[in-house]
């Protein structure tokens, strides 16, 4: 008689359609055993589960306000010293014709991070956010990782909770998913050593969270951690969004070696790219959305990432800094029609979205959201 067991992977299928949560094991064997393809095809019923047909996209610009940082982390191309000649800082007028600049664009978002500068006060950084939304206050304002709070924080000598108060009264909306790396503390200390570590990055969230803030989360793959870093890192994920459901997006980023201090490393392949996409969206059952930053995958790559688990394709991005600093190819921006052709070819349905998926309404550069 022939036996009837079940491969590990039915036996995952199975608990995902039963809408069961997979385990530390499943994860393993979906990061290091299962076929890719079988992988991709489960992540993208739990993808078309939770979306339907629908690609989310938004119309967003990105702002860096200053490349000068006290850390040194070993996978930052961006980062210059005070004296670099690479070194910029925006003046208020740089900022005020930025934002300009995305209004004109039709941007609905402005995503802001950057260095944490040597001289600027707590102030100088407060009144970014205070530049920005008074000059454009139709626009959202998505700036600052746990990292940046934490480094507010230091500098002000004031609680976290302080620094979000004090960020939200000047206009800031919501928090982007960066700084996460990787939460395992070996592999933090070998590549972004004194930068806040992954207790911290959880509180300022938890804290933000509690406070009504929505927020996003990253994981960076492809350097020196290892699959089980890399699960672990989704159940924390995890762990938390059980607690406060303050997340809205994860959001799988591909390390960039070139000239970075692990330039010596290979970039991640399109096929770990889509593993990694498909693995997350399987793992994060309590996470509605998951984003393929094109930037960093890629055109292709993100357009086939539409099938393997990912339901939103970010986004117009104009003047992207820290991944072509990294040598990312791509072009530094996209226009709706470029993205809708891309979202169209995977057979999907292209939804524009605000920073909080509210479905956006646009004729040219006016636009308005859908009510909550
Ligand atoms: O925290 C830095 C990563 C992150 C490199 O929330 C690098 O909507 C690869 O978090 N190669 C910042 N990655 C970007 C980020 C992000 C991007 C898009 C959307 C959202 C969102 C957030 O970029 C950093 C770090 O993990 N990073 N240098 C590099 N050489
Ligand atoms: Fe500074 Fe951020 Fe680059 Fe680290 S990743 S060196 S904190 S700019």
């Amino acid at each position: 008689m022939s036996s009837t067991l079940a491969s590990p992977l039915d036996a995952i299928a199975e608990k995902v359609r039963a809408g069961e949560r997979l385990s530390r094991e499943d994860g393993l064997y979906l990061e290091q055993k299962a076929d890719l393809h079988e992988l991709g095809r489960l992540a993208n019923e739990v993808r078309e589960r939770k979306n339907g047909n629908v690609a989310w996209y938004n119309t967003n610009i990105h702002l860096n306000p200053t490349n000068v940082c006290v850390y040194r982390c070993r996978f930052c191309a961006f980062r210059a010293d005070l004296k670099d000649e690479r070194a910029y800082t925006f003046t208020e007028d740089m900022l005020r014709e930025r934002a300009l600049e995305g209004r004109a664009a039709g941007a609905t978002e402005i995503h802001v991070v950057g260095g944490l500068h040597h001289r600027k006060k707590f102030d100088w950084y407060v009144h970014v956010i205070r530049t920005l939304h008074e000059t454009c206050p139709e626009i959202h304002i998505k700036a600052w990782t746990p990292v940046e709070i934490h480094w507010f924080s230091f500098i002000a000598k004031k609680p976290v909770e302080w620094v979000l108060e004090q960020m939200m009264d000047a206009g800031l909306g919501s928090m982007p998913g960066g700084g996460a790396e990787i939460f395992d503390p070996e592999v933090r200390r070998q590549i972004c050593e004194h930068k806040a570590d992954a207790d911290i990055w959880f509180d300022v969230h938890r804290a933000a969270h509690r406070m009504g803030l929505r927020s996003n989360a990253t994981m960076l793959y492809g350097h020196l951690e290892k699959p089980a870093h890399r699960i672990d890192h989704l159940l924390r994920l995890r762990e938390l969004q059980d607690e406060t459901g303050g997340f809205q997006t994860y959001i799988p980023l591909a390390f960039h070696p070139a000239n970075t201090e692990l330039a010596h490393l290979p970039r991640a392949s399109g096929l770990v790219d889509l593993r990694m996409m498909a693995v997350g969206r399987l793992m994060l059952d309590n996470f509605d959305h998951v984003k393929a930053y094109w930037i960093m995958l890629g055109e292709q790559t993100a357009q086939l990432a539409l099938r393997y688990g990912a339901d939103d394709l970010d986004g117009t991005v104009v003047h992207e800094l820290i991944y072509h600093d990294a040598g990312a190819e791509t072009p530094e921006g996209m226009t709706v029609a470029q993205l809708h052709r891309l979202i169209e070819e995977a057979g999907r349905e292209p939804v524009e979205r605000d920073t909080l998926y509210r479905r956006v309404h646009r004729s040219g550069s006016t636009w308005s959201v859908d009510p909550d």
